[in-house]
């Protein structure tokens, strides 16, 4: 039996919903252990926000899999505010919940609430995004992708598809939201890639906030500002679908006019790549939830665990796109 409950927190900004079997209702902060009574092992979780397909399936995925494992999870969507996730964070603490696990919004400034957690005792497990503090013993591991060998895939793909070619490339560039890990290490890992060759140029380089709207926004101000643009690099497949909107609607052909390539994935992406309007995905895997719930247990368990848990993810042409498509979960 699944039960729901959303309580508000300081700010009324955050809310906190815990997925939670026919247990009592133990979420009120002031001490105390955790899990009513029973072992049952509570998890709070801050997740970054709502804001791409990938961050649907990847809470979907934590639900799912914190209801299979028998967890209470106390779910708190920050979305997109570091300040929410450091709220939910010391909520966590003062609850005693027996694990954190978080998807930093932001790389940088976690180093004072994990101190905190750390002196209270509680295990840190960062999901999906790292973050840039040299103290590592802030946390126990880190799941996730490898952000900057997605961006060198991405940039592989365009060596290749402009081998033999002298004409210059021109390339705009959709950013992920500012200071976030995939956003930096995806610029990052491009950028190494396609320096190689001058004749690739990065014309304009902005952010679209992982989202669609501001994608497509984004867009629109780079095809006016920019009279020949070859390719577009898109952080993921939102803010790629966002500005196919963009380019069709100035008469363009997205995949023709302009090759497009996103990372994620996702189904909506997937879709757009069989269709032709994306001609390259870098796969960036959201279904994080059973191995972190195994992590949990394990960091319960006080069972070593690896520093580094890598997610495995591959790549998609348009024809990979078409035989992938009917068994994609997400
Ligand atoms: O690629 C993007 C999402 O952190 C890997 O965040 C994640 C990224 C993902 O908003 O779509």
């Amino acid at each position: 039996m699944l039960r729901r409950l959303s309580i508000a927190v300081a700010g009324g900004l955050l809310l906190v919903s815990a997925v939670a079997g026919c247990g009592g209702d133990d979420g009120a902060a002031g001490g105390g252990s955790s899990g009513g009574g029973d072992d049952k092992i509570t998890l709070g979780f801050a997740q970054v926000g709502a804001e791409s397909g990938w961050r649907t399936a990847n809470t979907k995925s934590i639900e799912e899999s914190a209801a299979t494992a028998g967890f209470e999870l106390k779910f708190v969507d920050g979305q997109g505010k570091q300040e929410n996730q450091i709220k939910a964070i010391r909520n966590f603490i003062t609850q005693r919940v027996d694990v954190i696990a978080f998807s930093p919004v932001v790389e940088s400034g976690w180093d004072t609430v994990l101190k905190e957690a750390k002196d209270a005792g509680i295990p840190v497990i960062l999901t999906d995004r790292a973050i840039d503090s040299p103290d590592t013993s802030l946390y126990k591991t880190f799941i996730g992708s490898d952000f900057v060998e997605e961006g060198k895939k991405a940039g592989e793909w365009l060596v290749k598809e402009y081998q033999g070619k002298t004409d210059t490339v021109n390339i705009v560039e959709l950013q992920g939201s500012p200071g976030a890990a995939p956003a930096n290490d995806r610029k990052a890992g491009f950028a190494d890639v396609i320096k190689a060759d001058p004749k690739f140029k990065v014309v304009a380089s902005q952010t679209g906030q992982f989202t669609r709207t501001d994608g497509k926004a984004v867009m629109e101000t780079f095809l006016k500002s920019q009279p020949d643009i070859d390719v577009l690099y898109a952080h993921n497949d939102d803010m790629g679908l966002g500005a196919i909107e963009a380019i069709e609607a100035a008469g363009k052909k997205p995949g023709t006019d302009i090759k497009i390539i996103t990372v994620d994935a996702v189904k909506d992406g997937m879709t757009a790549l069989a269709d032709g309007k994306i001609n390259f995905i870098v796969e960036c895997s959201p279904l994080l939830g059973p191995q972190l719930m195994d992590l949990v247990k394990k960091v319960k368990a006080g069972e070593t665990i690896p520093q580094r848990v890598l997610t495995e993810e591959t790549t998609f042409t348009p024809e990979q796109a078409k035989e992938a498509l009917p068994n994609r979960k997400y």
